[in-house]
């Protein structure tokens, strides 16, 4: 399908020739500049667009084959999303990689050079942003129609300064400098409203008429999508909050009250100023529900746009769209669904919940139950006044469901009533519940837990509506991009590079594991990216823990066995020890200051040990600032040992975990989220467990849990915790010892001697290289099932029932 035939136009080129022509025309046309005067930046926006502009081509032949399928569509509703630097990854994506290379020496720069100018966008906290980005890479690789929707935040997750004092914040203006890989889309700019009342439409029981009370513009821009090894390329379209004409108040303006002229316009745009860094402790706020309402609402004003382009009748909707909801921060989507069917559209409630509940399906991401959504029924009342009478309606017909299939069970309806009580709030975990299809959890020992605890009343009323789709990571960003090393040498061990497409293909190193001087080249690699990372002495152990800050992902048990190694070398210096390189990284909530401190106290024991020369040969602690996608895929390839130490049953499944075992790093783990499932699939032999399981850590406190008796019982743990206690690391050490000896949430002092054993193990293990060398080629040769390409197949199969639609070649 040749869409340029008709209007003449010419075909991008292939040949490096071609590709050095368009480059040169961009400079010159698009950028105003010749090659003797042109800067780094001249030649990196240059490059984009040349590299974007063969994306650009590809976009549109899918949009026409997508056009002419008329499939079901998946639409991704996602608050976040973490896609990393785009340069390389549409460089590899368009198979302009060496032309480019090429081309851009000839402006004078290397793309190495251009490739530290391109900047990621920090849309998103952590894991489930970043899923998100490995999700949406995965659908174009599978030839799924899809778009992801998210918001454009100006400032995306705060830039951290790490020093001696711990962590600073500074805002993220990503943007600031243009980004070359957007396409704004002003004409399909949609109107959202806030606030207000609802007024009643006689000879009508449901509908009602909302009338706002304020109105914000959304307006799209996309990124382009493109999938590896295929023609598909899908968008991602994020939504920037836009004042309409109607905010800025003239008369005031010509009053000369400047300031109070744009007050209004100042608070619709806020509305995407800022990415909300993810703190489980944090309380409702407006600004926040405000957020997911604008994505929500905007996205689904598009989806409706886009099924009528196409389609006729409200029947058809639900079989030619699925809605997936990335947690429960875009919930609010099933009220507004209703909302639209049956006030505007005037479909009957019925007809429009069956709809509804048919279009949506939610995955979970959290077991914490601090960390479920819940909003104020008063906020919600003045936000979204038309949206929480839609609720009670709901939640009125779904507890009559309840009741009559378990009479007379009170406890039970305010259990799972949608409105929980005393403080009155609205549970979007419930709403997300009740109006989807299907609900997943995100590894197996999560989707399991959520059915025995956290949802179990909703898993009893609707079993068939609980699965499992375990987590995958992109092969191509975290293996290919990120470790083209490793890559290489697959390549060559396979005899093919299929494997970036279909990973399981990776089981073919099993043989080589067991090939010396494949073994010495797997090793020389490891080697080669620890000396790029220049963390420490590339010979040593390089421990890694990097993630989110966060008290139940344990940072605290890996301090305790870093001082531990500490006074255990200050004891007995003269003993032969494996060196060791500890790195962490990782941001903590602005406002979590129990995570905040155990930062600072890593600085802090950091610098202690770096003084000592009687340890510091042995023991190294680094802590790079500022971990994002691009910093990840500089570390991931050095590590030789994963710490995934999370207490049992708190870790939902862990993407992280996959990265490093895939790039050849060994795990040191509890039996939490999808360590159980690497486990089981490179072998016991092949992995460092330790701790309390999941039903033994829920247990622990009902038996009794007294961290103080691990404190007196295990003279190593009393050594650290005093030492901490004594001030000796700072206030912050302090107070971490504090917090882990008198309550001790996370059973840090259950699991510290098991820890320190399991530690002991690794190094025994070290020692013997040939046999580590074998571990981690095995923990590589079968991660292959941690593929998001295998996450895709899975939700296309089992939950959103779609197939591909492949985008035919242009010749
Ligand atoms: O989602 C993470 C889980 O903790 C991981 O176990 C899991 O692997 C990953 C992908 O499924 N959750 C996560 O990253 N949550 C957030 O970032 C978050 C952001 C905003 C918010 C609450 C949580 N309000």
């Amino acid at each position: 399908m040749d869409l340029r035939q008709g209007i003449g136009l010419r075909k991008l080129g292939k040949t490096a020739e071609e590709f050095q022509q368009d480059l040169l025309s961009n400079l010159y046309y698009r950028r105003g500049t010749t090659v003797e005067s042109a800067s780094a930046r001249d030649a990196y926006e240059t490059l984009s667009q040349t590299v974007r502009d063969r994306l650009a081509e590809r976009r549109a032949r899918t949009a026409a084959a997508h056009y002419a399928s008329n499939p079901r569509w998946v639409y991704y509703l996602s608050a976040e999303y973490l896609l990393g630097a785009q340069l390389e990854q549409n460089l590899l994506y368009s198979g302009t990689g060496e032309i480019a290379a090429e081309a851009v020496k000839a402006l004078g720069f290397s793309i190495e050079d251009l490739e530290d100018l391109d900047i990621e966008p920090g849309l998103g906290n952590g894991g489930l942003g970043r899923l998100a980005a490995c999700l949406v890479d995965s659908m174009a690789t599978r030839d799924i129609p899809a778009v992801g929707y998210g918001i454009r935040y100006d400032l995306g997750i705060f830039r951290q300064i790490i020093t001696e004092n711990g962590q600073t914040e500074l805002p993220d203006d990503w943007a600031f400098q243009g980004n070359p890989w957007e396409f704004p889309a002003p004409d399909d700019r949609q109107t959202v409203g806030f606030y207000g009342h609802t007024e009643p439409v006689p000879g009508s029981q449901t509908r009602k008429v909302w009338v706002p009370g304020e109105i914000v513009l959304g307006e799209p821009s996309h990124m382009l999508v493109p999938g590896y090894g295929t023609e598909t390329v899908n968008i991602v379209r994020l939504w920037s909050a836009k004042a309409s004409e109607a905010s800025f108040d003239l008369s005031r303006f010509s009053a000369g009250q400047y300031a109070e002229a744009v007050q209004e316009a100042v608070r619709a745009e806020n509305i995407s100023k800022v990415l909300y860094p993810d703190d489980s402790t944090e309380l409702g706020r407006e600004l926040r529900l405000k957020q997911q309402y604008f994505l929500v609402s905007c996205s689904l004003r598009d989806i409706i746009r886009r099924f009528r382009l196409r389609n006729e009748g409200w029947d058809g909707f639900a079989e030619k769209t699925v809605i997936q909801l990335n947690d429960t921060h875009p919930t609010i989507a099933i009220a507004e669904l209703m909302r639209l069917l049956v006030d505007e559209y005037e479909l009957e409630w019925d007809r429009a919940w069956e709809i509804t509940r048919k279009t949506f399906a939610y995955t979970c991401h959290t077991l914490l139950p601090e960390a479920l959504e819940t909003w104020p029924v008063h906020l919600f009342e003045r936000l979204l006044p038309r949206h929480l009478e839609i609720i009670y309606l709901i939640n009125m017909l779904f507890l009559r469901e309840v009741e009559a299939r378990f009479p007379g069970d009170d406890d039970r309806l305010r259990r799972m009533s949608i409105i929980g009580e005393e403080p009155r709030m609205v549970r979007m975990a419930h709403l997300a519940v009740v109006g989807t299809e299907a609900v997943n959890g995100v590894a197996e020992l999560h989707s399991k837990l959520l059915r025995e605890t956290v949802l179990d009343d909703f898993a009893e009323l609707w079993p068939a509506k609980f699965q499992n789709v375990t987590n995958g990571i992109s092969p191509r960003r975290f293996v290919r991009i990120a470790n083209p090393r490793l890559s290489d040498l697959i390549t060559e061990g396979l005899g093919t590079d299929t494997w970036i497409r279909d990973l399981e293909r990776l089981e073919g190193l099993e043989r080589l594991a067991d090939d010396a001087s494949f073994r010495e080249r797997w090793q020389a690699i490891k080697r080669a990216n620890k000396v790029d990372l220049a963390a420490g002495d590339p010979d040593s152990l390089t421990d890694v823990m990097i993630k989110r800050f966060h008290e139940y992902k344990r940072q605290q048990l890996k301090v305790l066995h870093v001082i531990t190694l500490y006074h255990r070398i200050r004891q007995d210096p003269g003993r032969d020890r494996v060196p060791r390189t500890v790195l962490f990284a990782g941001k903590a909530a602005p406002a979590y200051h129990a995570a905040k401190d155990i930062i600072r106290l890593i600085a802090t024991v950091a610098a202690t040990i770096e003084k000592d020369p009687v340890v510091s040969p042995y023991l190294k602690v680094v802590f790079p600032s500022n971990y994002n996608v691009t910093l990840a895929e500089k570390i991931i390839p050095a590590a030789d040992l994963s710490e995934q130490i999370s207490l049992a049953g708190k870790e939902a499944s862990g993407t992280g975990n996959m990265k490093l075992a895939l790039n050849g790093a060994i795990t040191i783990g509890t039996m939490d989220g999808a360590n159980i499932e690497i486990r089981a699939r490179v072998g016991e032999e092949n992995f460092f467990l330790f701790g309390l399981d999941a039903y033994e850590a829920a247990n622990a406190r009902i038996n009794g849990y007294f961290p103080h008796r691990y404190y007196e019982h295990d003279p190593e743990l009393r050594a650290a915790l005093d030492a901490l206690g004594s001030g000796a690391f700072g206030e912050s050490g302090q107070r971490v010892a504090s917090s882990l000896m008198s309550w001790d949430e996370y059973l840090t002092l259950a699991d510290f001697r098991s820890y320190l054993d399991c530690q002991e193990q690794v190094e025994q293990a070290w020692h013997d290289r040939e046999r580590w060398t074998r571990m981690s080629i095995l923990n590589t040769a079968h991660c292959g099932f941690f593929s998001s390409d295998r996450t895709i197949a899975d939700y296309a199969a089992r939950i959103w029932r779609v197939a591909p639609v492949p985008v035919p070649h242009d010749d």
